[in-house]
């Protein structure tokens, strides 16, 4: 193109780093187990994550960017032409594009922690949308924040796709819906995507993949924490067990100790029993119902919302 290439504006909140080291070994030390499902994301996961957004069995993303791709219009007029576009997390480029082919905001704004992802991938967005004013701010979306000068008293569109919302207990999913609330302001409305209940059988495929990717995703957090914090997990020791907890409504994921076994991380050590298990992930699914409840609990008024003909997966309009 001729056009002027525009540099994003970048705010840099300068978000606490994560405490990765303090994370593991208080959640080693737990009677269950646990490691919170954030920090699968270093470059190996990240790079494991796209490969299950790929496979077969997991249905969220294809089914997700195939209703960006129908109903893209429709969930555009809702946000409405000329608003400010506020993303939650800008990990997926794809699916962002789909939305800024439908709707040209006056701005995109992308929050993220991870600084050096958000600051490529809005100076690609930049480029190829140079009407749009793209502010990317890097910021721990989950924590309180308030958006730079100008943006205030304008009418918002969040954007929060993927079903991230099924990583947080719905206590805490709760919690942050009302901190999107009070971010996006009154006139402002949150197109959110959100996994399905769904028979069991499909679940556990999408969770336990013929590949065996989404075990390496699981079981690369040992290698991590092996080569971050000085850690001797032997990952022939432990196996991915994933299963749909039907009384909590989530896909649970864990690390299983195949045997009695010592583990030393950071000069702690862990005694794990056979077929003890360390907690890796929660991935809530709602129905319908369910979610416009949350959401309605949190201060939103559902509008519409869009499903795939298999009852998948969910995109739903909330406003304010
Ligand atoms: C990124 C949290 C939506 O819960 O499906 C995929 C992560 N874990 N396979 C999900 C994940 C195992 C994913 N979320």
């Amino acid at each position: 193109s001729n056009q002027t290439p525009r540099e994003p504006v970048f705010h840099d909140y300068r978000p606490e780093p994560a405490r990765f080291r303090e994370d593991v070994l208080s959640g080693l030390a737990k009677n269950q187990r646990r490691i919170p499902p954030k920090y699968f994301y270093d470059r190996t996961g990240s790079r494991l994550f796209d490969a299950i957004c790929q496979l077969p069995e997991y249905y969220p993303t294809r089914t997700e960017i195939g209703l960006l791709k129908q109903y893209g219009a429709e969930m555009a007029e809702y946000i409405g032409e000329g608003s400010v576009l506020v993303e939650f997390g800008s990990g997926s480029s794809l699916k962002i594009r789909l939305l800024l082919n439908a709707l040209q905001p006056a701005a995109y704004l992308p929050i993220d922690i991870s600084r050096e992802h958000l600051f490529n991938s809005a100076r690609e967005l930049a480029e190829e949308y140079p009407l749009v004013a793209v502010h990317a701010i890097c910021a721990d979306y989950t924590r309180p924040l308030v958006l730079p000068e100008g943006f205030a008293g304008r009418p918002k569109g969040g954007f929060f796709p993927g079903s991230s919302i099924g990583n947080f207990e719905p206590g805490e999913a709760r919690q942050f819906l009302e901190r999107i609330a009070t971010l996006l302001g009154a006139g402002s409305g949150l197109l959110i995507g959100v996994d399905l209940k769904k028979e069991v059988a499909l679940l556990n495929a999408a969770y336990n993949d013929s590949q065996d990717i989404t075990a390496a995703f699981n079981l690369n957090l040992l290698q991590r924490i092996n080569r971050e914090l000085e850690g001797n997990f032997d990952l022939a020791g432990f196996e991915h067990r994933a299963l749909y907890n039907a009384a909590e409504g989530r896909v649970e994921m864990h690390l299983v100790s195949r045997k009695e076994q010592v583990v030393t991380v950071s000069d702690q050590v862990f005694e794990f029993q056979a077929g003890e298990t360390l907690h890796t992930e929660n991935s809530y699914k709602y129905t319908i119902e369910e979610f416009q409840q949350l959401a309605s609990s949190a201060g939103f008024q559902p509008q519409r919302v869009w499903t795939d003909p298999q009852d998948l997966f969910s995109v739903h309009y909330l406003s304010l």
